[in-house]
This record gives structure tokens, C-alpha cells and sequence, in this order.
């Protein structure tokens, strides 16, 4: 069988702040990236598309979102493409009920085939079931999405599928990493590696950039999000996977995101129009764009110069015809007008950080946190036998405090 994997599609995505013509052209960019990703399914005429979670941006979605979803759907439903998903962190209701999300609905109407990990309070340990979705003789499985008990759960299911006839491939909205992990989604290599005997495939999601595990003969592929998740997302590798599960062998297709670019400048002079001319307007004429694109740029200032950032956003939109600007501003680390005078230089920094946390779209909202995570992490330094402790806990409590989630 041929399997297009795909995933993180964050459908009904809107950038924040709030509706528009930039919101609503974004808006579709998520549902015309996964209608290019099922134009390929039917052109390629695949046994199935898989996702590996994150269908929805949101379990609380517009009846827009939905319909436009079933829409693209239909096309698969009326090829005889069937779509096997399973969900993420973001399709989750923010509420008990573990089936009272938008995925099985589109299960129910029969667009999409879903396994399912269902959990059981055994007595004395955490039971799991596990229902696989068999196709062509393969069976589907899923250790769905259970936050700090991810990792708990994949076990459950590699020890379940060692006693399961097989073909089997598993879909996972988790991505592998190799030291230290802070989040939710991602999991040791090992955890990923017991599977390697177990499956003929193995659909990862969550990290928004292409990854193959192991580097060699991969059997485990993280596609990456077709569209970026916001315009400060630096993951830009970001692809679908044709995969052979007879041959073994698999064909990394590249998905294209609205453009995006990343430059970085420098000024003397706190005067924007200056720097447009001297700096920014030189840049640009080299730099293929085209309207529409995204523009993330950052500004190296001498201590003590404060450049308009949102004067050069505007501009960057409305002149230079980017359909976003992001700019911030950075200063050189560790220098200061404020020199020997009390805390003084305290100040700067924290200035400083409060600067670009107001820059920052995933900060910008929750600066005091932001502040004292950077403070926190900071002390850690100082702590080296017990800083990877700190680290993780102030991060937890970030995230719990936030509600931040990948
Ligand atoms: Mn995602």
C-alpha cells in the first residue's frame, strides 16, 4: 500500500489579533495547503492519506471551518481515498470526554477513519484499549494524545501490537528527540525505536518541520505543518511523505508555505525613514518577493538607539506590499548606558526583554510570566548540579500558567 502522510494542518487557524483581509486570506491558506496535499493523494492515486493530528487549530472552531473541511474531504470520499487520523493537542476539547471532539464527527459522517486509544481506570495501574482501523489487510493504531502520559501510552501500545498479527502502522502526533525534552509531544528516540520491529510505518506530527527516524531506512516521518503556524515559526522544512509499505521506501515530497523572510539589519539612527533608505530599501531590491509574502526582520541597535518598530511594520506593509511585517529589535547582550549607577543596569536589561517580549507573538501576551521564566532560567545558570531540574519546573510552570502549547 502507498501511504501520503501528512500533518499539524491547524484548519481555522486566524494569526491573533483579530479579523480581517491579512486574518481571512490566512485563514484559507490552511484549507488550500490541505486541498494541494489531497490533490496530490488523488494524482498519486495513494491507498490512503494519513494525518498525524492537529487537524483543527482549535477543538472550538467556526461552522465555517467545519464545512469547508468536509468539503475538502468530499473530494478524497468521492475518489475512494480513504483518510485514517488521528488527533493532537490542538483537536482536543479543553474538557473531559474524550470523544467529544470535531474528529469523530467526521468519523461519524464517514470522511475520515479513525483508531482510537481509549483509557481504562484499572484499579491498581492505567489500563489502555486500544482499536485499530484496518485497510488493506493493514491495521491502524493510534496511542492518541494524553499529554505527561504520551509517553506512558506508546509503551502500552508497542507491548499490545507484540502480541497482534500484523501488518501494522501506527499514527502518533509525537515527535522524537534525543536529550532533554520539554514538551508534551516530544519523546525519547527510544520510545519511537521499540516500534521498529512492530510496524511497516509510523506517522509522527506535533514538531512543524520535516524529520525522519532513523536517519537510515526510516520508518518514523514528522512531515511538518504545510503552512507556518505563525510568522515567528522557524521551522521551514516542511514536507509530505510517500511511503511504500511493501517496497519499504518512501519519497519526501515538499509543501511550499506562503513565503516567508527572515533578514537581519543593522542602524545607527533611531530615524526610520533614514533607515529605509540607507538600509532597508537597498535589501529589498535584492530580495525576491512577491505581495503577500511574510517578512520577519530584526534590527541590531546600539545600546541607547530605539528604532520605530511598528513604523517599519507599517511601512514594510503598506509601502513595500508584504502581506505581514514582523520586526524587533535587538541590542548587543551584556552592554549598557547605565553603568555603575545602583541597579541601573538591571533596568536596561529588563527593558531589553520587555522589548522584544512585546515583539514576540508568544510572549506578547504574557509578558510578567515571560519575564520571570527568563529570570528563573537565568538563576538556574548559577545552579549547574540542579539547573536541568529548575529548568524543567519553571518551564512546567510556564506552560501551566499559559496555557502555551505547541
Ligand atoms: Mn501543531
Amino acid at each position: 500500500m502507498t501511504i501520503l502522510h501528512c500533518a499539524d494542518l491547524h484548519l481555522g487557524r486566524r494569526p491573533r489579533g483579530g479579523r480581517g483581509s491579512w486574518s481571512d486570506s490566512r485563514y484559507d491558506d490552511y484549507f488550500s495547503a490541505f486541498d494541494r496535499i489531497v490533490t496530490l493523494a488523488i494524482e498519486r492515486g495513494v491507498g490512503c492519506l494519513t494525518i498525524g493530528g492537529d487537524v483543527f487549530d482549535s477543538n472550538a472552531m467556526l461552522p465555517a471551518t467545519l464545512a469547508k473541511t468536509e468539503a475538502v474531504l468530499e473530494r478524497l470520499r468521492v475518489q475512494r481515498i480513504p483518510v485514517v487520523a488521528t488527533w493532537g493537542n490542538h483537536d482536543r476539547p479543553g474538557y473531559g470526554g474524550d470523544s467529544e471532539f470535531w474528529l469523530a464527527y467526521l468519523a461519524e459522517k464517514g470522511l475520515l477513519l479513525m483508531p482510537r486509544a481509549e483509557k481504562l481506570s484499572g484499579i491498581h495501574e492505567t489500563e489502555w484499549r486500544f482499536d485499530p482501523v484496518v485497510l488493506d489487510g493493514i491495521s491502524f493504531w493510534t496511542p492518541g494524545w494524553w499529554r505527561s502520559q504520551n509517553e506512558v501510552v506508546l509503551s502500552a501500545l508497542a507491548a499490545h501490537l507484540s502480541g497482534q498479527p500484523g501488518p501494522h502502522a501506527v499514527l502518533a502526533h509525537l515527535a522524537p528527540v534525543g536529550g532533554g525534552y520539554l514538551d508534551q509531544g516530544a519523546v525519547p528516540a527510544d520510545a519511537i525505536r521499540q516500534f521498529q520491529d512492530l510496524v511497516c510505518f509510523m506517522g509522527g506530527g506535533h514538531f512543524h518541520s520535516w524529520s525522519q527516524f532513523p536517519r537510515e531506512q526510516p520508518f518514523f516521518f514528522v512531515p511538518g505543518s504545510p503552512e507556518y503556524f505563525d510568522i515567528g515559526e522557524r521551522a521551514a522544512d516542511k514536507a509530505v511523505v510517500l511511503y511504500d509499505t511493501v517496497m519499504r521506501s518512501f519519497e519526501r515530497i515538499p509543501v511550499i508555505p506562503r513565503p516567508k523572510h527572515d533578514l537581519m539589519l543593522e542602524t545607527d539612527t533611531p530615524d526610520c525613514e533614514h533607515f529605509v533608505r540607507k538600509q532597508l530599501e537597498p535589501r529589498l531590491k535584492n530580495l525576491q518577493f512577491a505581495e503577500g509574502d511574510m517578512i520577519r526582520l530584526e534590527v541590531l541597535c546600539p545600546p541607547g538607539i530605539w528604532l520605530d518598530a511598528g513604523w517599519c511594520e507599517h511601512w514594510l506593509e503598506n509601502v513595500a506590499g508584504f502581506g505581514k511585517a514582523s520586526v524587533s529589535l535587538r541590542h548587543p547582550a551584556g552592554q549598557s548606558d547605565s553603568s555603575g549607577e545602583g541597579d541601573g543596569s538591571q533596568r536596561a536589561i529588563e527593558e531589553i526583554i520587555h522589548e522584544y517580549i512585546a515583539t514576540c507573538e508568544i510572549f506578547r501576551d504574557v509578558p510578567e510570566e515571560t519575564l520571570r521564566l527568563l529570570q528563573e532560567m537565568a538563576a538556574a545558570l548559577d545552579e549547574p548540579a540542579r539547573g536541568d531540574e529548575i529548568i524543567h519546573e519553571r518551564l512546567e510552570a510556564f506552560f501551566a500558567a499559559t496555557h502555551k502549547e505547541a
